[in-house]
């Protein structure tokens, strides 16, 4: 906690190591309230550091007990403790340091260092956590070889981990367990990780490429050893996509991974010992749904893939984090769309991005992928970061192309294996193993904001010739009042009025060119405007414009909506028929917003609702893609495409076309339903993309059928809540059953309850259904659920799933027009800012848009951002979150 105004910390100042760290050993003395930690470091004064330089050391909350040199004590003269530093002087070139410090794990509720989640002993050292365990220069451009004696009571804690192998494991005179690890890869420490506790152990072996044995091997609280299959089973399969994609292999004997119940964030890619939130890792059918099962895959593959891109090769500072996150994310993006629908999982990608990281780029937080000043880098492991820093690592794979990126890559791996490097080297090496001249692409790293791209058609029966004429703007950011056009590569075809895509070919091109009889091209937007014009297209043609969604920008199209409705039915990109129907979707709920606002009758559209009717009834088309086609954009997305966002207008509309769509087309809905639910009835649970497609497509109309109130709607939501064997059935059921009055959906609450209490996990889901149901008093309920003995502001996952959920997700009850939603939030951010800064900074978040509502919203949402603000000794985390949101 700092009351002073906290610093910024800026790029441009960055400054190389002055002493090096070649090795150190750790010994952790385990106690819950007094662990003590001894540090032995070998110093190395760099070439270019002066012989004077004192030794600085980050450190962070720790009781200093002892300091040595070369094994002789140095007394306080020497040395200075400010708040988070420990400078040492009179250092010589090279030496041994003792730092002995003592922590308090149970104490330690801002799950930062070491810490305890019920009873178990974890780390979490990134980005900056490593300080709040001993003195050590916490940054990752210094890259030390670990051994870790791990010392405790083998009855209390029989099972006790850090990175790398055992290499020594003996009951010491003190008749406590000393077991040793050594990792004999360099690391920088925020990759250090320990664990020690009363936990189970599921194994399985794995083989290498080149026919190296690895032991797999997840530890999980004993109550959950059944719940561990799918977690092994995608490890596995992310191993051997490495391998077979990008030609990489696991590189110790060991993998381990362990699953705790209190993590701040998802999971964490320590080398050889992963920690993980535990809905990461835990599942069964019964208490897992799909989303949660593919969240799991996702995961597991995510953190394995940081060995290669994170771990071999690290970041030099935490400005480059895209550098790891960013092309991580990309690879595992690549690893579900070859395991599951390659087309769905890039909508999940594309609804991901809209939802959270184009709302970030347009707010009063946005910056660029790789960032060039903050005060709390805990605040940077943002949407931003890591997904538009995917797109950007796709748009380099789309702009160069697959062979070339897998050059770029390889080059990566022998260049830069064993350092800390930046966002440059990265993109340098693509550059130089291709020959390409890539400057003006790095745009994407150094500017923030959303492009809009918008274009105009032009087609000319005469010379059979179609333009097209792209024009490019970026909007100032904060700190970037002026902006350079960005390298924009637009996937295009061009459909025919029989529905097949044409050949495209450049008017500037030879009739024989080897490109001129593709249908698909890569057209490259390099100026404010660019035109390009295709020859010989004797007829006006549909265009499908950024195919896969080539590039994270918005694309305003001029297309009718006719034209809509016809690549809804033809285009051959998968993605761009669902965008064609999202794009239709969202039209029409804007035509209502603006009726309701105007105290017109709302009309659903026939056109809409026949183009629908069509796409459900159509049985060659993959259910999991039907699914997501007709689901209509979500309230953030949508409040994100309109300039004064209209909180009441935005549900009213959205609602009015579920209920019109279930009322309307009641018969077609409940057809579909019936012949899914027939279909899986009495088959095992399985997680592969069919039955995930139907079972998705199946509680969709369900969702639908349930929104007008019905009676054959509610009758099959409560038999399916009621019967299912699996919890993705069971909760869509429940869904429905939870937008209805008190006296049907309370039962349902109160049974799911009774049944899943001892579940953490699933106790989760019945908090978050309940804090995001649309119901009139929803902040009541919030309320009194806050006082439930399940609840806890302790736990990240409940937080997030009670009050997180609630501000983010139930737009009705939030902003409810008092201001109740604005105070309630704001209480809970300085609540839990004393106990946890990251959870409490997260929480922000709704309130970043504040200035896109209407006058009295506005005023009540910056009331409550000054409330925080005027508070004491406020974390660098909510400080920076607030002062930026209000700046
Ligand atoms: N590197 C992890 C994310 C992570 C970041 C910070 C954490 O604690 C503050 C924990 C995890 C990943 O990308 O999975
Ligand atoms: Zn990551």
């Amino acid at each position: 906690m700092k009351t002073d105004t906290p610093k910024t910390i800026l790029l441009s100042e960055y400054t190389p190591p002055a002493y090096l760290v070649p090795s150190i050993d750790l010994e952790f003395r385990l106690d819950p309230h007094a662990t003590r930690v001894t540090a032995v470091s070998r110093m190395e004064r760099t070439a270019d550091t002066p012989a004077d330089a004192p030794l600085v050391l980050n450190g962070a909350g720790l009781k200093l007990v002892s300091v040595a040199i070369d094994g002789a004590p140095v007394g306080p003269d020497r040395w200075l403790q400010e708040e988070e530093r420990l400078v040492i002087r009179k250092v010589p070139a090279a030496f041994e340091l003792t730092v002995v410090t003592e922590i308090d794990p149970a104490g330690n509720t801002a799950l930062e260092g070491l810490y305890l989640s019920n009873g178990i002993f974890c780390t979490q050292c990134e980005a900056e956590g490593f300080r709040k365990i001993t003195y050590f220069p916490d940054r990752p451009d210094v890259m030390a070889r670990y051994r870790t004696t791990i010392i405790g009571d083998p009855a209390v804690l029989p099972v006790m981990l850090s990175n790398g192998n055992p290499v020594a494991d003996e009951i010491g005179e003190d008749g406590l367990r000393h077991i040793t690890w050594e990792d004999p890869f360099p690391k920088p420490s925020y990759l250090f990780a320990l664990v020690a506790g009363d936990l189970a152990l599921c194994e399985s072996p794995f083989t290498t490429m080149s026919g190296r044995d690895v032991s797999l091997r997840l530890y999980v609280e004993p109550r959950n050893a059944d719940k561990c299959e799918h977690a092994m089973a995608s490890l596995k399969k992310a191993m051997v996509w490495d391998e077979q994609a990008y030609g990489r292999e696991y590189d110790l004997d060991i993998y381990m991974i362990v699953a705790v119940d209190d993590f701040n964030m998802g999971a964490m890619e320590n080398k050889g010992l992963n920690v993980f939130n535990s809905k990461y890792i835990l599942a069964r059918p019964d208490t897992a749904t799909d989303s949660d099962y593919g969240g799991i895959e996702a995961v597991v593959a995510h953190e394995y893939f940081h060995n290669w891109t994170g771990n071999r090769i690290t970041c030099r500072d935490w400005f480059q984090l895209s550098l790891k996150e960013g092309l991580t994310v990309f690879r595992e993006q690549q690893f579900v769309a070859d395991h599951q629908s390659a087309a769905v999982s890039r909508i999940h990608d594309v609804r991901v991005l809209r939802a959270a990281q184009f709302p970030e780029d347009a707010g009063p937080t946005a910056h660029p992928v790789r960032p060039d000043s903050y005060i709390e880098i805990s605040n940077f492991y943002t949407s931003t970061v890591y997904n538009k820093g995917a797109e950007v690592i796709r748009m380099l794979h789309t702009l160069i192309g697959p062979e070339a990126f897998a050059r770029g890559m390889d080059l990566y791996f022998e260049r830069h294996d064993g350092q800390a490097v930046t966002c440059e080297d990265f993109v340098r090496a693509h550059a130089d193993a291709n020959e390409l001249d890539l400057g003006d692409f790095f745009r994407w790293y150094v500017q923030a904001g959303t492009p809009e791209v918008s274009v105009e058609t032009r087609h000319d029966p005469e010379s059979r010739s179609f333009e097209l004429t792209f024009t490019q703007t970026l909007k100032p950011t904060p700190g970037q009042p002026v902006k350079k056009p960005m390298v924009i590569p637009v996937r295009t075809a061009l459909i025919g009025a029989d529905g097949a895509p044409l050949a495209l070919r450049l008017a500037n091109e030879a009739a024989d060119a080897p490109e001129a009889d593709q249908t698909e091209r890569v057209l490259v937007l390099e100026d404010r405007v660019t035109r390009f014009t295709f020859a010989d297209v004797a007829e006006r043609p549909v265009p499908s414009l950024l195919r896969g969604f080539s590039a994270p920008v918005k694309l305003e199209t001029r297309a009718e909506d006719a034209d809509l409705a016809f690549l809804m039915g033809h285009d051959d990109d998968a993605f761009n028929r669902w965008e064609a129907a999202q794009t239709y979707a969202i039209r029409v709920i804007h035509r209502l917003i603006a009726d309701a606002a105007a105290g017109r009758p709302l009309v659903l559209p026939a056109d809409f609702r026949d183009a629908f009717a069509r796409t459900i009834g159509d049985d060659s088309l993959d259910p999991a893609l039907i699914a997501e086609a007709l689901t209509l954009p979500g309230e953030s997305y949508l409040a994100e495409t309109m300039t004064r966002i209209d909180v009441e207008g935005i549900t009213a509309a959205r609602q009015f076309v579920r209920r019109e769509i279930g009322r309307s087309l009641e018969g077609l809905l409940l057809e579909v339903f019936d012949r899914l639910a027939a279909e899986d009835a009495g088959k095992p649970y399985s997680f592969d993309p069919a039955s995930v497609g139907r079972r998705s497509l199946a509680n969709l109309c369900l969702a639908y059928l349930g929104a007008p109130g019905g009676t054959a709607g509610l009758e099959r939501a409560r038999r399916r809540f009621e019967t299912a064997d699996n919890m993705t059935d069971a909760l869509g059921g429940l869904l429905v059953l939870a937008d209805q009055e008190d006296a049907l959906s309370q039962p349902a609450f109160d049974a799911f309850y009774a049944r899943w209490k001892d579940e953490p996990l699933v106790v989760d889901k019945w908090f978050m259904v309940q804090a995001t149901a649309s119901r009139a008093n929803a902040l009541d309920h919030v309320l009194k659920l806050m006082e439930h003995p399940a609840f806890s502001m302790r736990n990240p996952n409940r937080v997030r799933s009670l009050i997180g959920a609630f501000a983010a997700s139930n737009p009705r009850g939030f902003h409810e027009a008092s201001g109740r939603g604005y105070d309630f939030l704001a209480d809970q951010i300085i609540t839990l800012d004393a106990s946890n800064p990251q959870i409490a900074a997260r929480l922000v978040g709704p309130f970043k848009r504040w200035r896109r509502y209407d006058d009295q919203r506005q005023a009540l949402m910056r009331q409550a951002l000054e409330r925080i603000a005027a508070r004491q000794g406020l974390s660098r985390d909510v400080y920076e979150m607030v002062s930026k949101s209000l700046a």
